[in-house]
């Protein structure tokens, strides 16, 4: 299969994250994708291709204009104040509080976001955008008849939803491809999310549609970030009733309670009928993730691309996390490998 990948992701560079109430060097790094795409190379999985510029139509089917407006000024009205570090927020209009978007950058930053672990920096709306076009051409390749394709995209997308960033993620790739097959005539699409974390963004997106089917395997919320959604009793609403899908697994989990877990989803999948598939490809399921805490072995990866492509769809693979750099490209591309029925 054919890989997307564009060098602006390098753009988004952030030193800094708050993680465990310390700034720490921050885990979402540009050797993240580097290494994912030398894997590519290396085991000649296919051509890589860059993306073509979408504009930001297909962002505004997903993304709230005021919400992409803030993006696209973020970094020049934190600039503007003097500042020459990564921009990050403080507070957030919680219970009780007006949800309303302050002029002053402090409080925008606040508004339109839901942590404090996700720094914008002067880059990050050239390499988010870019990571959308990454998603958005591997969406193409299928409309041209691939059978896959592989969007390696960062930064990642999960967690952004409508009019909020965090989680590293500030623009939701996975939904504004899958919201693009919808546009381009598709009837039904589902999103298969099997990064560690919940992908509250696409699901939030998606939560009263009947047209894209959301499934999502990650830590449990009683434990694990976003901590707020991805409860198994999460099953869509209106129209949207019965159309998502929670898979929440406990700390420890390994590969036979999240085999279970990808079997059961590929089953509901299959029953809803897509006409396309997008995967939300995290690997940060590894057992030597340094944030996370599943036990998935680099083979195990293998098994997942194997079931994956059992459900006979057109399926695009969309980056999302994984943090083990050293073993990110491995493990990624496995999933890629066993799709193929390779490895
Ligand atoms: C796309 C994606 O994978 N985003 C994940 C964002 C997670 N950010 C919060 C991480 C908090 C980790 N806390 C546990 C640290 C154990 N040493
Ligand atoms: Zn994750």
């Amino acid at each position: 299969m054919k890989t997307v990948y564009s060098e602006k992701h390098k753009l988004h560079h952030a030193k800094f994250e708050l993680i465990n109430g310390r700034m720490q060097p921050a885990v979402e790094m540009p050797s993240r994708a580097e290494t994912v795409l030398e894997r590519v190379k290396a085991v000649d999985l296919g051509p890589i291709i860059g993306p073509s510029a979408h504009g930001l139509d297909p962002v505004l089917k997903v993304h709230d204009a005021g919400f992409v407006t803030f993006l696209e000024r973020a970094w020049g009205l934190w600039a503007a104040e003097g500042r020459d570090y990564e921009a990050l927020p403080l507070v957030w209009p919680v219970r009780g509080l007006r949800q309303i978007e302050p002029d002053y950058i402090d409080g925008k930053l606040s508004y339109y976001s839901f942590d404090a672990g996700t720094p914008i920096t002067a880059g990050t709306w050239a390499a988010a955008t870019a990571s959308a076009d990454v998603a958005l051409t591997g969406a193409d390749l299928l409309r041209a008849g691939a059978t896959a394709a592989f969007a390696l995209c960062r930064p990642p997308g999960h967690h952004a939803a409508a009019d909020f960033y965090g989680g590293y993620c500030f623009l939701n790739n996975a939904a504004i491809a899958a919201q693009s097959f919808i546009d381009a005539g598709a009837g039904r699409v589902a999103i298969l999310d099997v990064d560690y974390h919940h992908g509250n963004g696409t699901q939030a997106i998606f939560y009263r549609r009947p047209d894209v089917y959301f499934a999502s395997i990650h830590g449990d919320p009683r434990q694990e970030f976003p901590f707020f959604l991805g409860y198994e009793d999460e099953t869509g609403e209106g129209a949207g009733e019965g159309c998502n899908a929670n898979y929440p697994l406990v700390w420890g989990s390994g590969f036979d309670a999240w085999s279970a877990a990808l079997e059961d989803a590929c089953r509901r999948i299959a029953a809803y009928g897509p006409e396309v598939v997008v995967v939300s490809l995290g690997v940060d399921t590894f057992e030597k993730d340094p944030i996370s805490q599943f036990k998935l072995k680099s083979d195990d990866y293998l098994r997942i691309g194997k079931t994956i492509a059992a459900l006979g769809k057109p399926t695009l693979f969309v980056m999302e996390g994984g943090y083990a750099v050293a073993e990110i490209g491995i493990n990624a591309v496995n999933v890629l490998q066993g799709f193929e029925g390779r490895g």
